[in-house]
């Protein structure tokens, strides 16, 4: 499993730093919706989904925090630490979120408007579709992903 890592690139002068995203340029989708996560309780575990379609990408503009991807065969671990570095995570990916420093803050770009009717709660209902997909289309859909 492939994981794709943005570097965006940082405008710095003597006043700070400076890091700019744009649709389709920097990232490879339109961005139709942005939310942040923030003060996350010590211990706590986020996500435990998949979306059928949503393709995503996280930065963690302050602190640090973990990802899990799994693409329903394998695993991988992800540390977000640097404000200019995105993960894009596709669709038909399950991802945890974990390990927030106290002051992180996850920023998210996402290719669509929220909709409930597009996650995939149960990790063996993932595991199925995934399989069941790549079945119908005779292809690894999670190759070069
Ligand atoms: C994902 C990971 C990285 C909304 O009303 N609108 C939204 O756009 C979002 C994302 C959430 N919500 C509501 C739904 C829940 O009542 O906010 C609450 C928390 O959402 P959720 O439990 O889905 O949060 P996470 O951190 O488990 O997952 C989120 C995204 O939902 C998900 O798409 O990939 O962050």
């Amino acid at each position: 499993m492939q994981i794709m890592k943005y570097t965006f690139q940082q405008h710095g002068d003597e006043r700070g730093m400076l890091v700019a995203v744009e649709e389709l340029k920097d990232i490879p989708f339109e961005i139709k919706r942005i939310y942040y996560v923030y003060d996350t309780k010590d211990g706590v575990r986020r996500g435990y989904h998949a979306h059928k379609s949503l393709e995503q990408i996280l930065i963690c503009v302050h602190g640090s925090c973990k990802i899990l991807l799994d693409n329903g065969k394998e695993q991988k671990e992800v540390l977000l630490e640097k404000p200019y570095e995105g993960l894009y995570v596709p669709n038909n990916m399950w991802r945890e979120m974990y390990d927030f420093s106290e002051d992180a803050v996850l920023l998210v770009l996402a290719s669509s408007y929220y909709d409930k009717e597009d996650y995939i709660r149960d990790y063996q209902e993932f595991v199925d579709y995934v399989w069941n997909l790549e079945k119908e289309i005779g292809q690894d859909i999670c190759e070069g992903k």
